[in-house]
C-alpha cells in the first residue's frame, strides 16, 4: 500500500494552484538556508539539558475534529502511550505536549482537542482549555498536521468548516494533511478519490474564503473576527482580513496516510517532521516525552479508563482528585477521589458488587505500572458531592 502520496499526484486537478511539490521544495530549500545562517546558541539552557549548537527543533500541533485519531496518532509518534485515548468524542478536553527526540532532532508535538464549533462547546459546558486550545497551539506552532478520519464516510471528502477557519486564520503555518484510519478501508483507491476531494475542497474554501474577507474589509474596515465566533474563543493575534497568501491557498505541502492504530504509516510522517526541525534549542531533554508531570499522566491513564467503562454524561461529569501521592519502599501509592454529582452516579460508577470501579482499577493499575516502572498500589474512593 502506498503509504505517503505526493500532492503532485491530485494536485493537477486542482485549477489555479501552483505546483505543491515547487511550493515543498522552496519551503525544503529554505530550511536549507535557515540551517546555514542561523545556527542556534543553546549555551543559556538549563544544565539539565544536553546543548549542542547542532539541536534543531519542530513544534507541530495536531489539529482535527473530535475523535479523528489525533491522541492515538500522537502516542504512536511518541512510540509510547501516554496520553488517553477513547471511542468517545472529547476525550482530550486541553492541549498537551508530546515530545520525541532523535539525534540532533527534537519534535514537540501539541495534541489539541476536536476543534467544534463555539456554540457546541458552550453546550457541553466544556472548559475554556478546550475551546481555545487548538487556537493556542496554532499560535505556538511552527507546523500543524490536519487529521482526517478516512473512515468516516460523512466528513471524509472535505475537512469541517472549524478546521477550515482555524487554517485560514493561521495561514502562515504550514500544514500537512493525514489520513488516519486507513485500516478501516477496504478498497485503498478510495483513499485517492478522498485525498482529491479534500485538495480540491480546501482551495476552493480558502479562495472563497479570501473573497470574503475582502468583502467584510470593505464593509467593515474594523471587523477583527474573521471567524463570526466570539471573540474570547480565541486568544492571540487576529491574521489580517485581506486574501489569504499564496500558502493558505495551496493548504497543504504533503498528504500521508496511516493507520494510527496499527501503527501503518507513522513512521513516514515522523521521518518527515524530523526533517523538518529546524536550527533551534532543544525546550525538553532528550529523555523527556511530555510536559505532563507523572502525576498528572497517571490522572489521564484512570480518565481513559473511566472513558471506556462509563456512558452517556457521566466520564464527562466525573472528577477527578489525587489525595495521596507517596512512595512506600519499592511500591507507589496512590489514591484517588472519583467524585460524582449524584449518588446515583456514583453507584453506577461502582457498579454491581463493586464490579465497575474494580474493572477501572485494575486496567488503570496495569497501565500506571507501565508508565512508571514500579509496582503500584491504586485506590479510586468513589463518593458523590449529593
Ligand atoms: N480503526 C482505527 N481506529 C483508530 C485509529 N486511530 C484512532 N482510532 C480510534 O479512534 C478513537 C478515537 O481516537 P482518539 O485518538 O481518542 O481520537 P482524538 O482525535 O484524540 O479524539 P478527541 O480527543 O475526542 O478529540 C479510538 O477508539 C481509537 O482507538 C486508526 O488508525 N484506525
Ligand atoms: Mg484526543
Amino acid at each position: 500500500m502506498v503509504l505517503s502520496v505526493c500532492v503532485r499526484v491530485v494536485c493537477r486537478h486542482i485549477k489555479e494552484s501552483r505546483s505543491v511539490s515547487a511550493a515543498l521544495s522552496r519551503y525544503c530549500t529554505s530550511l536549507v538556508t535557515e540551517s546555514v545562517v542561523a545556527a542556534p546558541d543553546c549555551t543559556e539552557t538549563e544544565p539539565r539539558r544536553q546543548t549542542t549548537d547542532r539541536q534543531r527543533l519542530l513544534r507541530a500541533a495536531v489539529l482535527g475534529v473530535p475523535n479523528a485519531g489525533k491522541t492515538t496518532l500522537v502516542n504512536q509518534l511518541l512510540g509510547r502511550k501516554l496520553f488517553a485515548v477513547s471511542p468517545k468524542r472529547h476525550t482530550t478536553t486541553r492541549n498537551v505536549v508530546g515530545v520525541f527526540t532523535e539525534g540532533d532532532h527534537q519534535v514537540i508535538l501539541m495534541d489539541t482537542p476536536g476543534v467544534v464549533p463555539y456554540q457546541v462547546g458552550r453546550k457541553l459546558r466544556a472548559p475554556k482549555s478546550f475551546l481555545t486550545g487548538p487556537h493556542r497551539s496554532l499560535m505556538e506552532a511552527e507546523f500543524v498536521v490536519v487529521v482526517v478520519d478516512a473512515s468516516d464516510k460523512r466528513q471524509r471528502h472535505q475537512l469541517d468548516v472549524e478546521v477550515l477557519k482555524t487554517l485560514a486564520r493561521y495561514s502562515h503555518v504550514p500544514a500537512i494533511l493525514l489520513l488516519n484510519k486507513v485500516d478501516a478501508i477496504r478498497h485503498k483507491h478510495v483513499l485517492l478519490e478522498i485525498t482529491e476531494s479534500i485538495l480540491e475542497s480546501t482551495h476552493s474554501w480558502m479562495v472563497e474564503e479570501g473573497r470574503r474577507r475582502e468583502q467584510r474589509m470593505k464593509m467593515s474596515p474594523e471587523l477583527r473576527n474573521e471567524s463570526g465566533a466570539k471573540a474570547d474563543v480565541y486568544c492571540g493575534p487576529t491574521r489580517e482580513q485581506g486574501a489569504l497568501p499564496a500558502a493558505a491557498v495551496e493548504s497543504f505541502g504533503k498528504v500521508f496516510m496511516s493507520s494510527a492504530l496499527t501503527g501503518d504509516g507513522v513512521q513516514d510522517l515522523r521521518d518527515y517532521l524530523l526533517s523538518c526541525t529546524r536550527p533551534g534549542c532543544w525546550e525538553y531533554s532528550a529523555t523527556e516525552h511530555s510536559d505532563q508531570t507523572q502525576m498528572a499522566l497517571v490522572e489521564d491513564i484512570v480518565r481513559e479508563k473511566l472513558f471506556l467503562h462509563l456512558h452517556r454524561e457521566i466520564p464527562y461529569v466525573l472528577t477527578q482528585g489525587n489525595v495521596v501521592w507517596e512512595k512506600e519502599g519499592d511500591t507507589q501509592i496512590i489514591y484517588q477521589n472519583l467524585t460524582c454529582r449524584s449518588s446515583n452516579q456514583a453507584s453506577i460508577v461502582i457498579g454491581p458488587g463493586g464490579r465497575t470501579v474494580q474493572a477501572i482499577t485494575a486496567e488503570a493499575k496495569t497501565d500506571i505500572e507501565a508508565l512508571l516502572g514500579c509496582p503500584v498500589d491504586l485506590t479510586l474512593n468513589v463518593r458523590s458531592q449529593k
